[in-house]
């Protein structure tokens, strides 16, 4: 049996040092009023915790997995491969190569298991959440009246014209 009130998104990170961008996709589950869980799930270190998960995500009721990993990624992919929910892909931002390895080992998965592959970095776990919140606003009223009042924020807070940031 699922529960109504359980979380609905899991955010799911190969590394502690990933959280440091995958923290944005949590705080904009929470603007949203979206209940979420975070686990550090690596595909390489923990593969049988990555495994469980992956097989309970549906039964325990989430809706949507949100996957970051950097470097050589596998996370989101493999992810998608044991569970039917829609998997979205942070490529987090490498070291050695700016991310461009994990965008690449994220989005180039082969037809047939796909991952919503997002941008490098902050962008990507922000937009992650947001896409996550329209698969919920399908469903959810006020999940869809949440993120119209999100876009609303958004749209309020661009000014007409620039400022000085020294002023
Ligand atoms: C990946 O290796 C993780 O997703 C992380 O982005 C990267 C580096 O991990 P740490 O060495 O910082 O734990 O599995």
């Amino acid at each position: 049996m699922v529960s109504a009130s359980g979380p609905q998104v899991g955010i799911i990170m190969g590394s502690q040092s990933d959280w440091e961008t995958m923290r944005h996709a949590a705080a904009t589950l929470a603007e949203l009023g979206i209940a979420f869980e975070t686990r550090v799930v690596s595909a390489h270190r923990t593969p049988k915790r990555l495994y469980d998960y992956a097989a309970q995500a549906k039964p325990r009721g989430l809706k949507v997995v949100i996957a970051g990993a950097g470097g050589a990624a596998h996370l989101p992919g493999m992810t998608a491969a044991m569970t039917p929910l829609p998997v979205f892909g942070v490529p987090v931002e490498s070291k050695t190569l700016k991310g461009q390895d994990s965008l690449l080992s994220i989005v180039q998965m082969p037809g047939g298991i796909p991952v919503g592959t997002l941008a490098i970095g902050k962008a990507g776990a922000i937009n992650a959440a947001l896409l996550a919140g329209a698969v919920l606003a399908l469903m959810d009223p006020k999940v869809e009246a949440a993120l119209e009042a999100w876009r609303t924020r958004q749209t309020d807070g661009v000014a007409v014209a620039p400022v000085d940031s020294d002023n």
